[in-house]
């Protein structure tokens, strides 16, 4: 691996490890900035409105934007430290190449570019077109995101285009394409203020999306009740009615269990059911035989709790219905999202005011990147890129001949096993960070080194960027014009609020170019970000995931606008499904069968430990941003192995013991957290960092077989005290993970 070209090391030995921003304390012109720029945070799904200060070109600073109606003003502590990335001394200031041996040169962008186009034209020419991959991010703008579809199938001429919603929103898109039709949360969060049961399963709310925590507490105020179901008794799990503890992988026994109770009791919509779905019927037939003490062993959760729920939402007269990764990050991602429509349709509770269900998304964008084309499957619009009337028109709008269209290409971990059979030879990527992201973590390493050539698009010299051969500098979320769309599905606009630094380039402008390279510079000629919107707009009309009525200043003038919207003249639509008429084919909502199966890895003699993996509140995903800024790091420095403390007695483990932790594809060391909050049978580590901290050595890479997630939440662990003591000094080494 090679060595860091920037000032960390530098840094460190001067301020210390925790000096991972500038090291003066302020930021000039904060007090008095040349201008406050309204946009959203870069960091998670609920894109939360912020007003960032800029001064002489750099961010100063951020000022509240009260009148956002999403969040008001509120922001949690990575939005209120977002704006310390921006000028940061780790940025790539430029492209750079890497010089064995040695670490990485400086290069002009002539070079970068012109290495990167003779390498990607040499390994086609030699492979084929698929032996060069593309994998990108969704905390890219929908314009990058559609740009980066079209500049895989149309410049690059590959099939194997993946992006990292493959390790994110897949299995929700699979169980709501499968049950609606439309992959969309049902509802913006307005409709949360007034239902009278919520019920959140998998979705650690106040650390992962801490601003929405509002709406839930305002319908506590308004009378709601809550069930929260979970491992672990997460911060709100601990006002909740009911905390359901489930054993990671248990999800849809119990949920089957609560469908069965209600079927039992009668507690359904019998209108809603017959006239608006279909399936129902061999819906309750898989569940028949889900009794409860069957339901408490395999689900974890005790049978009381198991009918209380079922009680409490079959009943219900209004409800809304959350999950997030928790239960979607399994090998039965789709099958879990499933059995939690399963329990809505049942009730008839969704298309109506106070009533629905929503997935929460997780990326910045990882709504509107989900919808125009850079999954593996995908066309513009939602639209599937095997079906022959989907390609003949995003043909049409790009100007490309059919058969020229690329078919369906591999997802994201599968690239991974496809560089390992030496099927694919050549990648970029941009804006993912799979060496940290990416479950068994080791067999992905070995991939990026065995790749002819690689490279990488960032704004920091990732872990995964450090085996690229060539890393072209790009720009953060403010420096470059765009729109994203927020988990409720709410379109709004991002603003560059300051140019790239230095020597960096706008990812939009490093894709043009490469395009035009490749000699497909006529179809990427976008002068601007709204130019591309409007392409957008065109290729997404008549999609399920239809923007063509949304204009910029449309977006501006409303404070953003709910997607579908097939004309100018349509409002936007934040509620779903109320005239009934849901998306599928027959127009109604389908109910699915879903029988429970274990996980892929059940505990067994030799690995008796059921290990699940997660986030905290301050870092934020691979942590490239986040692992940077002082304030975050100080607040939850280093990986930290939740356990119970008669697990941890059982071992002989006191807090903050160090503690190896073995798994099938590997081992690493965490200093123990002997919590009260976690089952007993589980240990939980956050996969924030790289190196030898990274949680990813340890989780498997096996795949749900309709989304391809990876099983992020459940495998086979050991425990193994090391007799040592967390302490300090890895704290610093933490920090230095990736270098
Ligand atoms: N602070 C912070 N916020 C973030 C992010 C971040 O990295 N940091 N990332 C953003 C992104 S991309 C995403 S996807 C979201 C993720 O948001 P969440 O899904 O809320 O986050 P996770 O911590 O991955 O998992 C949520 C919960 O699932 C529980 N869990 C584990 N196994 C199971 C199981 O088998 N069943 C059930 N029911 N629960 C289980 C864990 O205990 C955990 O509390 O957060 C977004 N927001
Ligand atoms: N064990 C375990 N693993 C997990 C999860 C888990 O719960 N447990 N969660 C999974 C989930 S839900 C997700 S979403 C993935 C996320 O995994 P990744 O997508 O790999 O994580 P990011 O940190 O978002 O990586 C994005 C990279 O893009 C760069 N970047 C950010 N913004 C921009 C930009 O605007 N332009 C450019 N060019 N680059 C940019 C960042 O510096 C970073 O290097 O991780 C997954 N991995
Ligand atoms: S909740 Fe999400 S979008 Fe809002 S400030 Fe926090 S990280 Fe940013
Ligand atoms: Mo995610």
């Amino acid at each position: 691996m090679a060595k860091l070209p920037t000032s960390v090391d530098k840094i460190i030995k001067e301020h210390g490890p925790h000096a991972a921003y500038p090291p003066k304390s302020g930021f000039e012109g904060s007090h008095e900035p040349d201008k406050l720029v309204k946009t959203h945070c870069c960091y998670c799904g609920m894109q939360c409105g912020i007003k960032l200060k800029v001064k002489n070109e750099k961010i100063a600073g951020f000022e509240p934007w009260m009148e956002f109606p999403f969040n008001e003003g509120r922001l949690c502590p990575k939005g209120v430290q977002r704006y310390m990335q921006n000028n940061h001394p780790d940025r790539i200031m430029g492209p750079i190449q890497r010089v064995e041996g040695k670490g990485f040169d400086p290069i002009s962008w002539e070079k970068a570019m012109s290495k990167t186009v003779s390498e990607i034209q040499r390994i086609q020419k030699q492979y084929g077109n698929d032996a060069f991959a593309m994998l990108s991010g969704v905390s890219l703008t929908n314009e990058k995101s559609y740009m980066i579809g079209k500049f895989a199938r149309v410049a690059l001429k590959t099939a194997n285009l993946d992006y990292n919603g493959r390790l994110c929103m897949v299995s929700a898109g699979g169980g709501n394409k499968k049950a609606f039709g439309l992959d969309r949360s049902s509802n913006s969060w307005a409709d949360l203020k007034h239902a009278k049961v919520i019920l959140v399963a998998g979705a650690n709310i106040s650390e992962t999306f801490p601003t929405l925590t509002h709406y839930i507490w305002q319908a506590r105020d308004n009378g709601a009740k809550l069930i929260v179901v979970d491992p672990r008794e997460i911060p709100f799990a601990r006002t909740a009615d009911l905390h359901l503890p489930v054993r990671p992988g248990g999800d849809s026994a119990l949920f089957g269990a609560m469908l069965k109770i209600m079927v039992d009791n009668d507690w359904l919509d019998h209108d809603f059911i017959e006239n608006h779905t279909s399936g129902f019927e061999e819906t309750i037939e898989a569940v028949k035989d889900y009794d409860l003490e069957w339901a408490e062993k395999e689900s974890g959760v005790p049978k009381d709790l198991i009918y209380k729920a079922a009680k409490l939402w079959g009943e219900a007269n209004t409800s809304f219905l959350m999950h997030a990764r928790g239960i979607e990050h399994h090998t039965k991602g789709v099958e879990n999202v499933l059995s939690c429509i399963n329990l809505v349709l049942a009730t008839g509770r969704i298309g109506k005011p106070y009533c629905g269900y929503g997935t929460i998304t997780g990326q910045g964008n990882g709504q509107g990147g989900r919808e125009h084309g850079h999954k593996c499957d995908q066309l513009p619009g939602n639209r599937d890129i095997t079906n022959p009337e989907h390609r003949k028109y995003i043909s049409e709008v790009w100007g490309i001949d059919e058969k020229d269209m690329p078919g369906k290409g591999l997802t994201a971990y599968e690239q991974i096993e496809a560089i390992h059979r030496g099927e694919i030879k050549g990648m970029i990527s941009i804006c993912f960070n799979p060496l940290v992201s990416l479950p068994n973590n080791n067999y992905v390493r070995e991939a990026l080194e065995k790749l002819e050539f690689y490279i990488n698009i960032d704004t920091f010299l990732s872990e995964t960027a450090r085996h690229a051969d060539i890393v072209m500098a790009g720009s953060l979320h403010e420096e470059e014009e765009g729109t994203v769309t927020t988990a409720e599905g709410r379109v709004v606009k991002i603003n560059e609020a300051v140019p790239p630094p230095g020597n960096c380039r706008r990812d939009g402008e490093i894709l043009m170019e490469l395009a035009d390279r490749l000699g497909a510079g006529n179809k990427f000629s976008y002068p601007t970000s709204e130019d591309i919107f409007n392409e957008l707009r065109v290729a997404s009309k008549g999609g399920t995931a239809d923007y063509y009525g949304i204009t910029y200043k449309k977006v501006v003038d409303n404070m953003g606008v709910f997607w579908p919207c097939p004309s100018e003249d349509h409002p936007g639509t934040p509620r779903l499904w109320e005239d009934r008429k849901f998306a599928t084919p027959d127009g109604k909502a389908h109910f699915n069968p879903v029988k429970y199966r274990p996980a892929s890895e059940v505990t067994d003699k030799e690995f008796p430990v059921v290990l699940t993996t997660g986030r905290v509140v301050s870092q934020y995903l691979s942590g490239t941003s986040t692992r940077r800024i002082g304030k975050l790091i100080d607040q939850y420095p280093e990986p930290l192995m939740e356990i119970h403390p008669k697990m941890a007695t059982l071992y002989g483990i006191e807090d903050r013991d160090l503690v190896k932790v073995k798994t099938r594809r590997g081992e690493a060391e965490f200093p123990a957290h002997v919590v009260e909050t976690i089952r007993e049978d589980t240990v939980f580590i956050p996969y924030h960092w790289g190196g030898k901290f990274s949680a990813n050595q340890l989780t498997i890479g096996n795949l749900d077989p309709v989304s391809k997630i990876p099983e992020f939440k459940v495998c086979a662990c050991k425990l193994i005290p090391t007799g040592k003591k967390g302490s300090e000094t890895r704290t610093e080494t933490a920090y230095q993970s990736w270098l």
